[in-house]
């Protein structure tokens, strides 16, 4: 339609408004838009602007700050981690102090008030200065008082015929490791583990750049055995070498059992800070895996130079590594003060205490997101095995006070014996594997451990079922020997088969192999001290012989491609648990029951001994979880 002027005429507004009323129409728009616009920047965080616009997500709140701060994207800009949150700053990379003044100052602390328990944990352990935690004052001297047996035992009677051969047993022993840490030192000081055949180190990429593993997983089996020259080496190492400014991905189990457990053994034997002081440090940068929506931590840990690290990699935890760092991680907080760490693992045990577990079974796959079990694939092999470990050990080393752990172990067992535990149409007593149901029948070298557990549980199981589970650990003790016994070499194999002929023994080249592994002469250790029936040393020394024949090379010790082969090829590699636990469980074997006893230390699955905690400190509470 055409609109004709007419002169003199001001024609309304689409709106039918005036010049006039427009004006104070568009003045009110703009006072409003003022208003809310001004709302909006008095709001404590800009980042909460951020909120208002974007889609809903499930990043916890007051987190994104620290991240900045970091130097990180926002969440919705990484990959993985599902549920990002800062960790401590790395140790050593960031002056703590400095980081906490910058952070006051901004007044970023006020704004990032953690929302519940898990950020909590993030947050103390994120802004604690490490010296505070260093200077924490943990009682060494009560904690040395309270111990019922000398560290390394009493003097025996030497002129004992007996005792002579045994010396002299322990003696070779002894010898063996100073000959391995000898040449660790001559070809790899520093590196993670020696490759004897090539004379040179090893890193491989278990430890995010962290080096000298042989060196920490040797420090308590260099004391123990009295090597005080080489206990002083390494010492120096760690003191002077030991750096955790390292910015690799790491398995949070591998460093927790070999460098946790070493640095916190030594540091329980000789009271000497350094050791104290690193345990916590490296501890610290371990926080970031834990940091998933259920507490669950993934098995890898980004240790990312001078910022925060987050936790990465695939879609599933592994049961035995979540469920093996309760014994670390209640040190840490007793020798810090900072209740994280045990915080951390009293949320993995309330996971798994709480959720279904098909026929009391625990299956080896849990997403760390959901909670959920990813597979039923259950087995006390590798994948599973220390878990169960360290519920037994956990209710030992809370002096018998953690009866959740006590009643999960026992509870596991008896579905563990119900589904799992077959006896051989030959009669050897072995521990199945399962899958949705189905069995696997086969026992690998890792399951061999189990031996020793059963036995050190028997003692406080219900009275009717003590003398079966003595029995039942000396079955699978002895099925194990049997693996060993069967080969040509006298060392057993990577895994071993009871559905075929050839009982307890590999079934192809692939499983045929033995890398030095502790598990068998760990169950005799255990089986000596509780019966003191001589076959568990008859047979220890079965394997000192056949380590000497066939691992025994220039070098160093290295482990073997075929058992059945009476020449086997060396893999050239002396893994750093030979050191930390073969040797050491083997130099156990001949010693009196009271050296390291097993009223006073419990040792973690990389055979590091932790004591017994006697002490009712307030950090105690970590230990009554
Ligand atoms: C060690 O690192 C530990 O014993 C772990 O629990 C399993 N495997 C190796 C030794 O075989």
């Amino acid at each position: 339609m055409l609109v004709r002027k007419v002169p003199g005429f001001v024609p309304a507004s689409p709106w039918g408004l005036r010049l006039p009323q427009k004006f104070l129409f568009l003045l009110f728009l703009s006072g409003l838009v003022t208003l809310c616009f001004g709302a909006l920047f008095l709001l404590p965080h800009s980042s909460r602007l951020k909120r208002l616009f974007s889609a809903s997500r499930t990043q916890q709140p007051g987190l994104e700050v620290m991240a900045e701060i970091a130097g990180h994207h926002s969440v919705s800009e990484q990959e993985p981690p599902p549920n990002p949150a800062p960790a401590a700053p790395a140790p050593g990379e960031d002056d703590p102090d400095r980081l906490v003044g910058v952070l006051r100052r901004k007044g970023w602390l006020r704004r990032t008030r953690p929302t519940g328990p898990r950020e909590e944990g993030n947050r103390v352990a994120a802004l604690r200065p490490q010296e505070e935690s260093v200077r924490f004052n943990f009682d060494y001297n009560g904690f040395r008082s309270r111990l019922r047996h000398p560290v390394l035992g009493t003097r025996t009677d030497e002129s004992k015929e007996s005792q002579s051969l045994v010396r002299a047993q322990r003696e070779k022993i002894k010898e063996m490791m100073r000959f391995s840490w000898q040449n660790y030192r001559r070809y790899a000081m520093g590196k993670n583990e020696l490759r004897p055949l090539t004379k040179d180190g090893f890193e491989g990429s278990m430890f995010g750049g962290l080096g000298g593993a042989t060196i920490i997983d040797s420090l308590d089996t260099l004391y123990l055995m009295e090597l005080k020259e080489e206990f002083q080496e390494a010492k120096a190492w760690v003191q002077d070498s030991f750096h955790l400014n390292v910015s690799g991905e790491a398995s949070l189990f591998e460093v927790n059992i070999r460098y946790i457990g070493g640095l916190l053994s030594a540091f329980y034997l000789t009271g000497e800070e350094v050791f104290r002081v690193k345990a916590i440090k490296l501890g610290e940068k371990l926080l970031p895996a834990f940091n998933t929506p259920t507490g669950i931590p993934k098995g890898v840990v980004n240790f990312k130079s001078g910022s925060w690290g987050w936790a990465t990699a695939g879609s599933s935890s592994v049961l035995a590594e979540f469920g093996s760092l309760h014994l670390e991680f209640l040190h840490l907080t007793e020798l810090s003060g900072n209740p994280v760490f045990a915080e951390k693992v009293r949320n993995i045990r309330k996971v798994l205490r709480e959720i279904d577990k098909p026929f009391g079974l625990y299956p080896n796959f849990l997403s760390p997101v959901s909670g959920n079990w990813v597979q039923h694939h259950v087995s006390v092999g590798g994948l599973g095995d220390s878990f169960y470990e360290y519920l037994i050990k956990s209710w030992l080393m809370s002096a018998k006070t953690d009866t959740e752990a006590k009643n999960m172990y026992y509870e596991a067992l008896e579905a563990i014996e119900t589904y799992l535990v077959n006896v051989s149409p030959g009669g050897l007593t072995y521990i199945a594997e399962w899958r949705g149901g189905i069995l696997d029948h086969k026992m690998g070298h890792l399951a061999c451990f189990s031996g020793g557990m059963i036995a050190l549980g028997a003692e406080d199981a219900k009275e009717e079922k003590k003398a079966y589970y003595r029995e039942l650990a000396a079955q699978i003790t002895r099925t194990c020997h049997e693996s060993y016994a069967r080969s040509d070499t006298k060392l057993g194999p990577e895994a071993f088969w009871f559905n075929s002929g050839r009982e307890a023994m590999a079934t192809q080249l692939s499983e045929s192999y033995y890398i030095l592994r502790p598990e068998v002469v760990e169950s005799y250790m255990y089986l000596w001290r509780q019966t003191h029936d001589p076959i568990y040393r008859e047979w220890g020394w079965e394997v000192v012989m056949a380590l000497e024949k066939h691992c025994r090379t220039e070098a160093g010790f290295s482990g073997i491609q075929d058992v059945y082969s009476s020449n086997p090829n060396h893999d050239n590699r002396q893994q750093s648990f030979f050191l930390a636990e073969t040797l050491k469980y083997l130099y156990l074997l001949f010693s009196e029951d009271n050296v390291l006893s097993l009223e006073d230390w419990v040792f973690n699955t990389e055979a590091h001994p932790l004591p017994v905690n006697r002490s009712d400190s307030s950090s105690t509470a970590g230990h009554r979880h």
